[in-house]
């Protein structure tokens, strides 16, 4: 089914949603507004917007890959984006509207990464048995793939035709490893024929590309005919994670490699070709941007003002994560 242009429309205003709030947490981590950690996903947004927002139900279950910590996810799952930033300033988030995580399947980022390979199987398992042609959709990057929980949960999906789309955000690097000094071989898809699936190729910078290729594995997969790999090729503008070091081994990352992936930044891609097709105009692409600019100063308004949470209070992580 083609996208309808409001729908396209939604693909280009969520990119462009998720880096703003993106770019909101790093300029709050600068400013020392928030707190901890932040690993960045601008350069990648069209990786869980093409994939999530229009091919998945709100029934699915997705076990999102950690650039950018989830937002992209969330904002194409329909969630708030009030609680990703109440979290990262240290705060609680109040009166929350729309669905939790949890409601829309997300069952959750983890710090050891290469543990949802195998989350996902046994939620792919648990879709089988529902008996709803419900479906697992699990996010990973290229460092991910050498972890051993791949081979145990691709291997167990395949076997038993479990309704899985493993999607791989590949960016290049993990941390300071470059892929090409990690891994044997070039492309990860190539995985996916030692687990006979399908494993294809996509253009991770072209929303509507990754939103084809993901389309047809969750078709696939809904048809009970088993999982698929679809990997994209993608790429990171900023450095592992914020305050950290910006290097590949133990030099910079080169300059002309992030000036080249910024020629295809998919934001601008997308704007181009729906400019180019008169889906919008430039006057719709101001209006956007300054809807969204607006968005962000009432997030950081009102993260302002959410309570600190209390060490004492027995649900403070839930809250934090919103899942409940
Ligand atoms: C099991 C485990 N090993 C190492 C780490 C530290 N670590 C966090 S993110 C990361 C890099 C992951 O690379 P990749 O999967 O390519 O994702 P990317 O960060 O590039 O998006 C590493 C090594 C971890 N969190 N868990
Ligand atoms: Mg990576």
């Amino acid at each position: 089914m083609e996208l309808t242009q409001d729908q396209l429309i939604k693909l280009y205003t969520l990119m462009v949603r998720t880096r703003k709030c993106d770019e909101l947490i790093v300029n709050a981590l600068k400013s020392g507004k928030a707190i901890g950690f932040f690993h960045s996903g601008q350069g990648s947004e069209a990786v869980p917007i093409g994939a999530c927002t229009f091919n998945l139900r709100d029934d699915d279950y997705l076990y999102p890959h950690h650039r950018g910590h989830g937002i992209g996810y969330m904002l194409a799952r329909g969630l708030s984006p009030k609680p990703f930033v109440a979290s990262h300033m240290g705060r609680v988030a109040q009166d929350v509207e729309g669905p939790t995580a949890r409601e829309r399947g997300i069952h959750g980022g983890s710090g050891t990464i290469g543990a949802s390979f195998v989350l996902s199987a046994g939620m792919g398992i648990t879709a089988k048995k529902n008996g709803k042609n419900q479906i697992t959709a699990c996010f990973f990057g290229d460092g991910s793939a050498n972890r051993g929980t791949l081979h145990e949960a691709m291997n167990l999906a395949s076997v038993w035709k479990l309704p899985i789309v493993w999607v791989c955000e590949n960016n290049l690097y993990a941390q300071y490893m470059p892929l090409k000094d990690s891994m044997a071989r070039e492309d990860i898809a190539d995985l996916a024929s030692g687990y006979n699936m399908p494993g294809v190729i996509v253009d991770g910078q072209d929303v509507l590309a990754v939103h084809e290729a993901v389309k047809a594995a969750v078709d696939r997969a809904r048809a009970g005919e088993g999982p698929s790999l679809v990997e994209c090729k993608t790429y990171r503008y900023r450095g592992h994670s914020e305050g950290g070091p910006d290097i590949s081994h133990y030099e910079p990352r080169p300059a002309k490699e992030l000036e080249e992936w910024k020629k295809r930044d998919p934001i601008k891609l997308f704007r181009e070709n729906l400019l180019q097709q008169g889906v919008l105009t430039d006057a719709d692409v101001e209006r956007i941007d300054k809807e969204i600019e607006a968005e962000a100063e009432t997030l950081e308004k009102y993260a302002d003002e959410c309570p600190i949470p209390k060490p004492e209070d027995p649900s403070v992580l839930d809250r934090l994560l919103y899942a409940e």
